[in-house]
């Protein structure tokens, strides 16, 4: 056996009739199955003996450059029933991105049939890899090396394309046991989110199961075919529609040696992409720290492939620290300065509370047209923009009714559904603001398809908040997208307006309910007319 070491096949050779009858010698002398991994040069760099039925291939060296396209290793093997290869032959070969898998089924008269399989670069007829039959090793008519080559070629080029548009390539998947129509609008959300977060979703896919995997939560087999997969689509990283426990992270990446981010870490980034104010990002970057801690055990090798782009990046330009005891350091000085900058803005909002000026703060799911009705309103210039969570630090201007009764008027981070624990505990002290809220303003977006959802999330994290008592006026915004029907069917249950933040001449009715209520409000709380002592108070907010 240790022979084997020392054969050498030409490199235009998937392997050579000597190898092979070795190989077949070996395996018939000990009734099992004998293999080896052959690099491009043809050089023998592993030898493997297996049982009767299976052989196990060891762990091999990660892939030479960043992304996963061949290995540059086949494995030729032998089979001692026939030559047919199995499901686990061709689920090493997707796994382990193998050049090739062959198999040998040496017979009692001395031929001995051969299976070889290599994967496609798209795929045919449904299938990921090809199949070549010949009734023995020799009359195998192959050029491995232009074989091997145009397949490379190939992948480069679908790699390329890819890169050309400069985003990170994204497999999005959904492991479900609930119905399909959920799942589906799950997905688009998360579709949304890789959007925003500047991922490309290459292909969305859901799988539907009784009961969840708890090592890899979905099928060992659907998962080394979502390998072929991102080969094929020149994908990155697989992000899923789940909260992930460290380990299952740590398994799949093991297993598919792809990139892994899940929901929260996903929002998470998208998040440390946004933040603006320093209060923003160290809350942000104490989610994240908070979120990694958990998953800093064990092998490196899950978070070390994290780091690069997505899901590893701090608020700012900052990359995020993978050192378990720099983090814990990093965790307690976060919290120091939080605390700090906390007690300044609480100094900062002191005035405007003696002023006793009614304070409306503008709340809604994200990417309802917070800020664009918030801008409206204000003529004030918040960025708005297609994406989700596009604001993330609260923003207060002062508007002056037609009456003269003069408000605050505030904009807020969007809420979203599943909203990840850590950052909603992080953002929490900006949401207290919302506490001191004298008229919330649910804006919600009619032309999402799932805007019933929405504002039943936002329901629900409002009373998570503790804040389900205040007062609410619910805006239907977006009404120029949607059937006027629907507009005043909502508006009618939830004694709501219809508007349309990006044209102006919709929000009279807004403005007149808006001052309708505040008069109602400030003859409960006694705020008595406005004065010119307040004049700037609030004109420094941010
Ligand atoms: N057609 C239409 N688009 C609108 C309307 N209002 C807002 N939009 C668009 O919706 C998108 C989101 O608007 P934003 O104001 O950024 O939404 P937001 O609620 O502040 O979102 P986040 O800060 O990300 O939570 C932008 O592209 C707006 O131009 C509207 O009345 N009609
Ligand atoms: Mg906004």
């Amino acid at each position: 056996m240790e022979r084997l070491y020392r054969r050498k096949v030409p490199p235009a050779r998937l392997l050579t009739p000597e190898l092979a009858r070795q190989l077949a010698e070996i395996s018939q002398d000990l009734h099992r199955q004998v293999g080896v991994l052959l690099d491009r040069q043809g050089l023998v760099t592993h030898v493997l003996v297996g049982d009767a039925k299976g052989l196990m291939i060891p762990p091999l060296p990660r892939e030479r450059g960043a992304k996963g396209r061949l290995k540059g290793l086949r494995l030729i093997h032998t089979h001692l029933d026939s030559s047919t290869l199995t499901q686990d032959d061709l689920m090493d070969l997707a796994l382990l991105r193998l050049d090739a898998v062959a198999a040998i089924a040496p017979g009692p008269d001395g031929q001995a049939p051969i299976q070889v399989a290599h994967l496609l670069p798209r795929p045919l007829d449904g299938r990921n890899w090809a199949v070549i039959n010949a009734p023995n090793p020799g009359s195998l008519n192959l050029d491995f090396a232009v074989l091997v080559a145009s397949l490379e070629e190939e992948l480069a080029r679908l790699e390329a394309a890819g890169e050309g548009r400069g985003l990170e390539r994204a497999i999005l998947i959904g492991v479900t046991g609930r119905n399909r129509d959920s799942a589906e609008d799950s997905m688009a959300e998360l579709a949304e989110l890789a959007r925003s977060a500047g991922l490309e979703v290459a292909v969305t896919i859901i799988q539907r199961r009784p009961r969840f995997d708890p090592r890899f939560l979905m099928g060992k087999g659907k998962l080394s075919e979502l390998v072929v997969q991102a080969l094929q689509l020149a994908a990155d990283l697989l992000v899923f529609d789940a909260e992930l426990s460290p380990s299952q992270v740590r398994s799949i990446t093991d297993f598919t040696e792809l990139k892994v981010i899940d929901r929260t870490q996903l929002i998470l980034d998208l998040f440390a992409q946004r933040a603006r104010s320093r209060e923003g990002k160290l809350q942000v970057e104490m989610a994240q720290v908070k979120y990694l801690l958990p998953r800093l055990v064990g092998r490196g090798d899950a978070l070390s492939r994290l780091m690069g782009g997505i899901g590893g990046r701090g608020p700012g330009e900052s990359k995020l620290e993978i050192d378990r005891r720099r983090l814990r350091d990093r965790l307690h000085k976060l919290n120091q300065e939080l605390a700090g900058v906390r007690d300044e803005r609480r100094e900062r909002r002191q005035p405007r509370r003696r002023q006793r000026l009614p304070i409306l703060s503008i709340i809604g799911y994200t990417n309802a047209g917070k800020s664009t009705l918030f801008n409206a309103l204000t003529h004030a210039s918040v960025l708005s923009e297609d994406r989700l969570f596009a604001t993330l630090d609260p923003t207060s201007r002062r508007l002056r009714f037609p009456r003269e009764r003069e408000v605050i008027i505030t904009d807020t981070v969007g809420f979203i559904k599943n909203l990840p624990k850590n950052l909603l505990e992080a953002f929490k002290a900006t949401l207290e603001e919302l506490e001191e809220a004298d008229l919330l303003i649910h804006v919600v977006d009619l032309s999402n398809p799932r805007f019933v959802e929405q504002m039943a999330t936002v329901e629900d994290i409002l009373a998570s908040l503790n804040l389900q008592e205040k007062p609410v006026l619910m805006v239907f915004n977006k009404a120029d997208r949607v059937n006027p029907n629907l507009a005043a069917v909502q508006c009618r249950i939830h004694r709501g307006v219809a508007i349309s933040a990006i044209a102006p001449q919709t929000l009279p009715p807004l403005i007149a309910r808006l001052e309708e209520k505040v008069e109602e409000l400030a003859i409960q709380a006694d705020w008595g007319k406005p004065e010119a002592a307040w004049q700037d108070a609030v004109s420094s907010e941010q």
